[in-house]
């Protein structure tokens, strides 16, 4: 079946995909380059006239690095602002090369880059909103604000990683109103082995869970 939808009224979001998050980089995602060659084809087709790109943008004394917690180790977990906290290595610290939207893709397609993660004491996966802050509340970026104000109802979002900041942008855009589509086979999850728990999660929660092959087909 073709999904039924107008690709005027859609946006294509692009989450995290930065070398940081790639083989080699400081949070490498196993076989997070795969989806390389997919996205680039996405983002050329000339499917989606309104692409946006999330980056994550961090201090160097961000709170979510395990480096910034004495006795902590990368992975481990604990509490922030009431909230649990995985500790992750330094990654995409501003201005370094692992921070940058991976050169291999065509950028320029792109109309807006929303940077989270910049506030040191608060963690921010989704492309939407942040983590919760100190007092309590979850921040939003302006990306909902954004796409209503450009008429989108419908987004469509790949990315990295499928069970962090991709999982979190696709719940809040749910949360947002908006019909929300993941491009499974455009994402690699930190945690594969959560794979199949997070596909019944996150169809319970709204998201509708697609191939990018499902798009071509429509496109023909
Ligand atoms: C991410 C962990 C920490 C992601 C970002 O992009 O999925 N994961 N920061
Ligand atoms: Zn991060």
């Amino acid at each position: 079946m073709k999904p039924e939808f107008d690709p005027a009224s859609s946006a294509l979001i692009l989450v995290d995909i930065q070398p940081d998050f790639l083989p080699g980089g400081r949070l490498a995602v196993t076989e997070g380059d795969a989806i390389l060659p997919g996205v680039r084809e996405l983002m050329d087709s000339g499917f989606f006239p309104l692409q946006v790109a999330t980056q994550d943008w961090h201090p160097a004394d961000h709170a979510s690095f395990a480096s910034r917690h004495p006795g902590a180790d990368p992975f481990d977990t604990t509490e922030l602002h009431g909230h649990e906290q995985v500790l992750w290595p330094d990654h995409c610290v501003q201005g370094s090369p692992g921070a940058e939207l991976h050169p291999a893709l065509p950028w320029e397609r792109v109309a807006a880059v929303i940077r989270k993660g910049s506030d040191s004491r608060v963690d921010s996966y989704s492309g939407f909103r942040n983590n919760w802050g100190p007092d309590g509340t979850r921040a939003p970026t302006g990306l909902a604000g954004y796409l209503r104000e450009r008429e989108v109802d419908t987004v469509f979002i790949c990315g990295l990683a499928r069970d962090v900041c991709v999982r979190w942008t696709a719940e809040d855009a749910v949360d947002a109103g908006f019909d929300t589509r993941l491009l499974w086979d455009l994402t690699r999850s930190v945690d594969a082995e959560g794979d199949s728990d997070l596909r019944d999660h996150l169809k319970g929660d709204g998201v509708r869970l697609l191939r990018s092959s499902d798009l071509r087909a429509h496109s023909d």
